[in-house]
């Protein structure tokens, strides 16, 4: 088996996802940027117009005999809404969409599968409007966009949003979180 894999994800803003997936085991890096669009080197600006077609996204590292790929698509469904069309929370534009880019066949397979699973147990009242897309370039972001949250945890989006999904990761998934 590989000792290294990629996933592709986005659940709103990328500070959010970041922080999520640093925190769990097996996965050895996390960038914020941008995917899933057709603009060349896109600043955040560009992004945050909405008409460059990238979502803000985490590019995830991880080493599959450490943590599943199912693993990191659980996670990511429990804290994001995925029903949410071009929006999450207050966020709101096609840069905010649940997307995931998947890197393989085998990641492909597992979040078609993941979500019809999701559907069937009817485990939400709304439809899930996750993206599934090929992942074609990732553009990292700038760097005052790196490791946010922790360089900004007491600013009130960091209070507000990021810190209780955090909260809620330590109690779901106390297996997969890192030792503090
Ligand atoms: N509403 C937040 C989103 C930031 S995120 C990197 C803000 O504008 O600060 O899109």
């Amino acid at each position: 088996m590989k000792d290294h894999e990629v996933a592709v994800f986005g659940g709103g803003c990328f500070w959010c996802v970041e922080a999520i997936f640093q925190n769990l085991r097996g996965v050895t890096s996390v960038t914020p940027g941008y995917a899933g669009g057709f603009t060349e080197n896109p600043t955040y600006a560009q992004v945050s117009t909405g008409e460059t077609g990238h979502a803000e996204v985490a590019r995830i590292e991880f080493d599959p005999g450490a943590i599943f790929y199912e693993d990191l698509l659980e996670v990511f469904f429990e804290l994001h809404n995925p029903t949410t069309k071009n929006r999450q929370g207050a966020d709101i534009g096609s840069q905010y969409r649940s997307i995931v880019l998947y890197t393989n066949e085998d990641q492909r397979e597992k979040a078609e599968k993941y979500i019809h699973k999701l559907e069937r147990d009817k485990i939400y009242a709304s439809p899930i409007v996750t993206e599934i897309k090929k992942l074609d370039n990732f553009y990292s972001a700038e760097n005052y966009h790196q490791n946010y949250y922790e360089a900004h945890k007491d600013a009130p989006y960091c209070q507000f949003i990021i810190s209780p999904k955090l909260k809620k990761l330590r109690q779901k998934f106390a297996k997969l979180v890192k030792d503090q």
